[in-house]
Protein backbone atom coordinates (compact mmCIF):
# COMPACT_ATOMS: atom_id res chain seq x y z
CA UNK A 1 0.00 0.00 0.00
CA UNK A 2 1.46 3.48 -0.94
CA UNK A 3 2.26 5.75 1.90
CA UNK A 4 0.46 8.90 0.15
CA UNK A 5 -3.01 7.59 2.05
CA UNK A 6 -4.55 6.21 -0.67
CA UNK A 7 -5.41 2.73 -1.07
CA UNK A 8 -5.53 0.15 -3.74
CA UNK A 9 -8.50 -2.04 -4.10
CA UNK A 10 -8.45 -4.96 -6.10
CA UNK A 11 -11.49 -6.41 -8.65
CA UNK A 12 -10.47 -9.83 -9.73
CA UNK A 13 -6.46 -9.93 -10.66
CA UNK A 14 -6.92 -6.03 -11.26
CA UNK A 15 -6.07 -3.28 -8.97
CA UNK A 16 -8.17 -0.54 -8.78
CA UNK A 17 -6.66 2.69 -7.77
CA UNK A 18 -8.76 4.67 -4.91
CA UNK A 19 -9.10 8.17 -3.27
CA UNK A 20 -9.87 9.68 0.01
CA UNK A 21 -12.15 12.33 -0.01
CA UNK A 22 -12.96 14.40 3.44
CA UNK A 23 -16.79 14.44 4.45
CA UNK A 24 -18.55 15.50 7.47
CA UNK A 25 -20.92 13.06 9.49
CA UNK A 26 -23.37 14.18 11.38
CA UNK A 27 -25.83 11.44 13.15
CA UNK A 28 -28.91 13.14 14.84
CA UNK A 29 -28.00 16.20 17.06
CA UNK A 30 -24.64 15.07 18.34
CA UNK A 31 -22.14 17.48 17.27
CA UNK A 32 -19.77 15.66 14.66
CA UNK A 33 -16.66 15.94 16.75
CA UNK A 34 -18.44 16.25 20.56
CA UNK A 35 -17.84 19.70 20.92
CA UNK A 36 -21.17 20.33 22.60
CA UNK A 37 -20.41 24.08 24.13
CA UNK A 38 -19.82 24.94 20.19
CA UNK A 39 -16.18 26.77 21.29
CA UNK A 40 -14.12 24.83 17.73
CA UNK A 41 -12.69 22.67 20.61
CA UNK A 42 -12.89 19.73 22.19
CA UNK A 43 -12.37 20.30 25.74
CA UNK A 44 -13.33 19.26 29.37
CA UNK A 45 -16.43 21.14 29.58
CA UNK A 46 -17.00 18.90 26.73
CA UNK A 47 -16.86 16.02 28.69
CA UNK A 48 -18.25 17.72 32.03
CA UNK A 49 -21.65 18.41 30.04
CA UNK A 50 -22.16 13.89 29.56
CA UNK A 51 -21.01 13.23 32.76
CA UNK A 52 -23.13 15.87 34.62
CA UNK A 53 -25.61 12.49 33.38
CA UNK A 54 -24.01 9.85 33.81
CA UNK A 55 -26.35 6.89 33.70
CA UNK A 56 -29.85 8.85 32.81
CA UNK A 57 -31.22 7.04 30.25
CA UNK A 58 -33.84 7.55 26.80
CA UNK A 59 -36.02 5.43 29.68
CA UNK A 60 -35.94 6.97 32.74
CA UNK A 61 -34.22 10.31 31.75
CA UNK A 62 -34.61 11.45 35.33
CA UNK A 63 -33.73 8.85 37.45
CA UNK A 64 -33.11 10.93 40.68
CA UNK A 65 -36.45 12.81 39.97
CA UNK A 66 -34.66 16.24 40.73
CA UNK A 67 -35.48 18.78 37.94
CA UNK A 68 -32.59 20.83 38.95
CA UNK A 69 -30.16 18.24 38.18
CA UNK A 70 -29.16 17.33 34.51
CA UNK A 71 -31.09 14.58 32.90
CA UNK A 72 -30.82 12.17 29.93
CA UNK A 73 -29.80 14.54 27.00
CA UNK A 74 -29.81 12.47 23.40
CA UNK A 75 -27.23 15.49 22.46
CA UNK A 76 -24.63 13.32 24.84
CA UNK A 77 -25.85 9.98 24.08
CA UNK A 78 -22.70 10.20 21.74
CA UNK A 79 -23.16 6.28 20.84
CA UNK A 80 -27.00 6.83 20.68
CA UNK A 81 -27.49 3.37 22.57
CA UNK A 82 -30.38 5.47 24.80
CA UNK A 83 -27.72 5.35 28.16
CA UNK A 84 -25.45 8.42 28.76
CA UNK A 85 -22.43 6.14 30.25
CA UNK A 86 -18.49 5.80 30.28
CA UNK A 87 -18.69 4.58 26.43
CA UNK A 88 -20.03 7.97 25.30
CA UNK A 89 -17.58 9.92 27.55
CA UNK A 90 -14.89 7.87 26.23
CA UNK A 91 -15.88 8.59 22.60
CA UNK A 92 -16.14 12.41 23.62
CA UNK A 93 -12.33 11.67 25.19
CA UNK A 94 -11.00 10.07 21.82
CA UNK A 95 -11.52 13.63 20.27
CA UNK A 96 -9.60 15.70 22.81
CA UNK A 97 -8.40 19.11 21.98
CA UNK A 98 -9.74 18.26 18.37
CA UNK A 99 -10.42 21.65 16.88
CA UNK A 100 -14.06 21.55 14.63
CA1 LIG B 1 -15.90 22.60 23.19
CA1 LIG C 1 -24.69 6.10 25.13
Amino acid sequence: MPDNGSVLAAYGATAIPSINLPCLVTIGDVPPCFDFDHDGQVTVRDISDPAARWNTTLNDPDPDGDPSTPAYDPRYDANRDGVIDVLDIGLVADHWLLTC
